[in-house]
This record gives C-alpha cells, sequence and structure tokens, in this order.
C-alpha cells in the first residue's frame, strides 16, 4: 500500500547509503518506494544513535508535503477551570474545588477575556479544562454559545476526549449525543490532549482516573463521524517505555485508518516541575526531536506534525522544523498547564515573533486556521 509521496527529490543524492544505521537505512529505502513503516521500523528510530539520518528522513517526507512551509496560527488557549477530580500524577494544573487558587470563569468572564484578547487577527480559541465536579452540560454549551462570533472566522477548538466523557457522563449522555449538543453550540474541533500514551500500564500509575486509551480513541472516532476534525497527542518522557510509544503511534494510524479525523499530532515531552514526579528529569532534546521525526514517518495518515514551541522551547522548536514537524501552534497567549509544571518559555508569542522563529530557522512562514488551510495575508 502506497501512503508516503514520493520523497526521491528531498533526498540529496546518497544520503540512504551513508546512513550509519542498517535499520534507518532500511527504513529510508522502504519510504521511498512508498511502503508503510511497521512497529518494528518505529522501535528503530528510537533505539538509532543516528539522530541526522532520522532528521534527514522525516524532514524529506515533510518537505516532499509542504515544501519549506512551516505553519502557525493566531490562537487563544483559555483554560476555563483548573478544578480537576482525576488528579493525574504528572499534572501541576489541577486544583481541588476549595483550594486557595483554585478558579472558573463563568461564560460571560471567558467572552470578557477573550473581548481584550492582544491577538488582533483571531482564529482560534483553544479551550479546554480540568473535569469540574459540578458543572453541568449547560455550563458547556453557554461557554461555547459565549464565545461563538457569528459569521467569523473565529472557531472554537474545545474540549478533550476526557472532559466530554466527564460532561457526558455527569449529563446522563453518550459521548455521540454529548458531542452533537456541543457541536449545535459551535465546536468546531478537538485538541489532541488527554491521550497521554495508551499504555494500561502507565494509566493505572499515573492517571488512574482517567478513560481507557479505547475510550480516547472511541470518542475522537465519534467526533469524526461527526465531522468534528480533532488532534491527537503523546505525553512522553516520564515512566513510559520506547514499545509503549510506539504502540501509541500505531494505535493512533490504526484509528485515522478508519475514522480520518486527525488533523494534527503533538508530542508533549513530560514537564516534571510541581508534580508528584518532580525527581525526574523530563526527555532531552535529543529524545524529544528522535520523538518527532519518528511521528512524522509512522503517522503516514496524519497531515501535520505540531513542534508546540511552549513545550519545546524556541530554539528546539526551530530544530524540530528540520525533523519532521510543519507546524509550531500558535500565539496562545497565556499558556497555564506546561508553565505550572515549569515551562520556561514565554507564556504567549506574537504573530510577528512566530513569523521570526520560522525565518530564523530558514522556512517560509504560513498562517492557517483551524483546519489547517491557509489563510491569505491581507
Ligand atoms: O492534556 C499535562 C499534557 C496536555 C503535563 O490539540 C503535560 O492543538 C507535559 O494537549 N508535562 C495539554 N505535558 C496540552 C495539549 C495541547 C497543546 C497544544 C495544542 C494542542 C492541540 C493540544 O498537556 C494535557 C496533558 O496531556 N500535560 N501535564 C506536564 N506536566
Amino acid at each position: 500500500m502506497k501512503t508516503h509521496p514520493s520523497i526521491t527529490p528531498f533526498l540529496p543524492d546518497n544520503v540512504l547509503s551513508r546512513i550509519a544505521d542498517p535499520a534507518v537505512q532500511a527504513m529510508g529505502e522502504k519510504l521511498l518506494k512508498g511502503e508503510r513503516l511497521e512497529p518494528n521500523d518505529g522501535l528503530a528510530c528510537f533505539n538509532t544513535q543516528d539522530l541526522i539520518g532520522l532528521g534527514q528522513i522525516a524532514s524529506a517526507v515533510k518537505q516532499s508535503r509542504y515544501g519549506d512551509k512551516a505553519f502557525f496560527i493566531s490562537n487563544h488557549h483559555l483554560n476555563y477551570t483548573n478544578v480537576c477530580e482525576n488528579k493525574c500524577r504528572f499534572c501541576a494544573f489541577h486544583r481541588d474545588p476549595h483550594s486557595e487558587d483554585a478558579y472558573t470563569f463563568s461564560p460571560s468572564e471567558a467572552a470578557e477575556l477573550i473581548a481584550r484578547s492582544p491577538v488582533a487577527d483571531l482564529r482560534e480559541i483553544h479551550l479546554v479544562g480540568g473535569c469540574h465536579p459540578d458543572l453541568g452540560l449547560d455550563y458547556y454549551t453557554d461557554l461555547l454559545k459565549a464565545l461563538t462570533r457569528e459569521k467569523s472566522a473565529l472557531k472554537l477548538k474545545a474540549f478533550t476526549a476526557v472532559e466530554i466523557d466527564h460532561m457526558a457522563s455527569k449529563a446522563g449522555l453518550s459521548s455521540l449525543d454529548c458531542l452533537k449538543r456541543l457541536k449545535e453550540a459551535g465546536l468546531s474541533a478537538m485538541p489532541g490532549g488527554g491521550a497521554e500514551v495508551f499504555s494500561e500500564r502507565v494509566r493505572k500509575a499515573l492517571f488512574p482516573n482517567k478513560i481507557s486509551a479505547d475510550h480516547w480513541l472511541r470518542i475522537h472516532g465519534e467526533a469524526h463521524g461527526l465531522g468534528v476534525g480533532t488532534n491527537a497527542t503523546l505525553l512522553f518522557g516520564h515512566m513510559e517505555t520506547v514499545e509503549e510509544r510506539v504502540t501509541h503511534l500505531f494505535r493512533l494510524r490504526d484509528q485515522q485508518d478508519i475514522t480520518k479525523g486527525f488533523r494534527a499530532f503533538i508530542a508533549l515531552p513530560f514537564h516534571p516541575d510541581n508534580t508528584p514526579m518532580s525527581h525526574l528529569p523530563g526527555p532531552t532534546g535529543v529524545d524529544i526531536l528522535k520523538t518527532i521525526a519518528t511521528a512524522r514517518l509512522v503517522l503516514d495518515n496524519i497531515d501535520h506534525i505540531k513542534a508546540y514551541w511552549v513545550m519545546l522551547g524556541p530554539k528546539l522548536t526551530q530544530t524540530a522544523l528540520h525533523f519532521g514537524a510543519d507546524d509550531l501552534e500558535g500565539t496562545i497567549v497565556k499558556e497555564r498547564i506546561a508553565h505550572q509544571a515549569g515551562a520556561a518559555t514565554a507564556s504567549g508569542l506574537t504573530r510577528k515573533r512566530l513569523i521570526e522563529l520560522i525565518e530564523e530557522a530558514g522556512l517560509v512562514p504560513g498562517q492557517r486556521d483551524t483546519f489547517h488551510k491557509p489563510i491569505q495575508e491581507s
């Protein structure tokens, strides 16, 4: 089955013959023939010492699709509440309802925050929060309605599968019916959070109160069936094995073969500060680049691979754009989840700075919308 566009023009002559690791070389040859990778290829990506060879192949695949372009969006991340009953061990963001710094924005407060957004050409609100024990479905639909601007280019990418499951079970609805209600209220797309790593072993240890991999994938499949495109993530660099990362990527690829609604994949490097795992170092730069390159090669049916500047930092983000990533997320304005866990990046970046980051990396910036459609510059 051929899935990759030809990467031949983008792989300089003799690159494959100069790749030191025979497993990476064999993988490059498969891709040149348009063949799909298998799990043992995914493992070879993680186990190789030849980071540059792996990166050259991943970058050739990226270039075959997008040339020298790299994409970004003018968006605003809004976390409507930090109250969460799941209490995941990797998370520094969640609070108990009565904690001093617990907060929940009312729909009108959220609308007010967005009205004051510093992003002039706002195209997307990325809206996620904790699983609050006391909010009913009306709160979520009112929130979407309060943020919807009729006849506007502004789109709402809202609620992870974990939040959808939470609000559906509290309302006594199926996740599918809940998604229908949210779509009617203005939901355009879903973010990729809450997937963590598809491993029961890790789930039991780190996020036992969260939905399982099967459940997360089922809700995304349901959204795809309703025409709501979604993203996918992998939280890595804590206690998971490389085998578990590979399984995660192949489960996403299998789901996408069936329901076809994933637009982008985002690898989320674990940030340990203020979590019960603060003794861990988080993944290295090499590990982050390998994970992004591997995602580009394995996820041949997911168009976009994001280098999330908030969690990578600007310099590694620029590098990742040469290791298979084609998108660096957006202006964001006020990021909280990674920053509570020690991210040292700015809380948001201007459109101008995102453009500079891409140009400094030797690439051509392209502004996009939520659906990854290019926006013509005015
Ligand atoms: O769901 C939580 C993860 C996610 C930590 O879909 C952590 O376009 C690292 O999903 N260290 C939120 N990661 C971020 C996210 C996202 C970001 C940008 C774009 C999109 C998109 C999605 O971050 C959470 C969780 O999986 N997370 N704690 C931590 N300590």
